[in-house]
């Protein structure tokens, strides 16, 4: 008897088991801000227990540009040496009551931009703090070893430095590249790097905006969309400009789950160089479009002053947080500008 009542209730799961999943048994449910309700296999931060414990200034990461420590070989060439830090267990409030677990690169996301010259040798030491295998894949040119793909680093304090010159010219991301690599990049690991040709650029104010989305209730889709990670931040704490000062945007698209982002300016148009690669730009519009990981820079001057809007033309991603403006004021000095282009 015991016999038969085992074998129909080991049939009566395996009838069920195609409609219960593993994975699907494990989904937690709950109610977003908006009454959606929702079914996750994510980790559901309550905010009514969470503190951030990330701190992170768009307006000052916008124009930060880290150099690295630096040396020089006997031959003349330039050296420079970066320590990056991954964690994966840090909290950041990314909008009123919405906490977010971010994986990061020193700490924030995006991670530090890392700016170096063509032709200098770069060594990047990596250190993984995490719970989970990390690594740095750069874009650019560099050795098969060196590329950040084949050699995960372990958790809990796992090393690997990253030797290689820095080219081509122009600017590039650099992310985690381990699998599943949508989490490990949705999450936060990733950040800019710019790469300044031997020769320069014109002297400008330059800065740098990420377009990133983030999926804060883990189904695949982005609940928000920002430059500089905190939606609607540039809007609420507008980019303060000068009238008839050259302007530089180092920009690059982190957005995941949706194929295309863009970036229109208003009042203006900009000179637009894809990747940063060549010197003379491609195009002059007041919009690009960017699939994932594409990037570019742009150029532009006011003439008149006032207050000048910067959105994703992709409304939904406006609506949602991608969008911020420029406070242009009158350029009281003469047209010889003392900002300085930073080496
Ligand atoms: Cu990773």
């Amino acid at each position: 008897m015991i016999l038969l009542i085992s074998i129909i209730i080991g049939f009566s799961a395996i009838a069920i088991s195609p409609n219960f999943s593993d994975a699907e048994s494990e989904l937690k449910t709950f109610i977003t801000h908006s009454g959606k309700v929702i079914r996750t296999s994510g980790e559901v931060i309550d905010p009514l227990y969470t503190v951030s414990t990330v701190e992170f200034d768009p307006m000052e990461y916008l124009r930060e540009f880290n150099y690295g420590n630096i040396s020089k070989l006997p031959d003349g060439t330039t050296v420079r040496e970066y320590t990056i830090i991954a964690e994966d267990d840090k909290v950041m409030e990314v909008s009123p009551g919405v906490f977010y677990n971010v994986w990061t690169y020193n700490g924030t996301v995006p991670g530090p931009t890392i700016r170096a010259t063509e032709g200098d040798l770069l060594k990047i030491n990596f250190i993984n703090n995490g719970s989970k295998e990390h690594t740095i894949h750069f874009h650019g040119i560099h050795p098969a070893g060196m590329d950040g793909v084949f050699e995960a680093v372990g958790p809990g304090g796992g090393k690997f430095v990253y030797e290689f010159e820095a080219g081509p010219v122009g600017v590039h991301p650099y992310h985690c590249h381990v699998m599943p690599l949508e989490e490990h990049i949705i999450h936060g690991l990733y950040g800019v790097f710019i790469v300044d040709p031997k020769e320069g650029r014109e002297p400008a104010d330059e800065m740098v905006m990420v377009l990133n989305g983030l999926d804060t209730d883990f189904d695949t889709e982005n609940n928000f969309y920002a430059a500089n990670t905190i939606p609607f931040y540039y809007q609420h704490h507008p980019i303060q400009i000068n009238t008839n000062e050259l302007i530089r945007v180092y920009v690059v698209n982190m957005v995941e789950f949706d194929p295309i982002n863009n970036f229109h300016l208003h009042g203006n148009l900009y000179n637009y160089y894809p990747t940063g690669t060549d010197l003379i730009p491609s195009f002059y519009t007041d919009m690009i479009t960017l699939s994932q990981t594409e990037r570019g820079i742009m150029e532009f001057e006011y003439t008149y002053p006032g207050k000048y809007l910067f959105h994703a033309h992709k409304v939904e991603f406006s609506e949602k947080g991608w969008v911020g403006i420029f406070l242009v004021t009158d350029n009281v000095e003469s047209d010889e500008s003392e900002t300085e282009y930073g080496s």
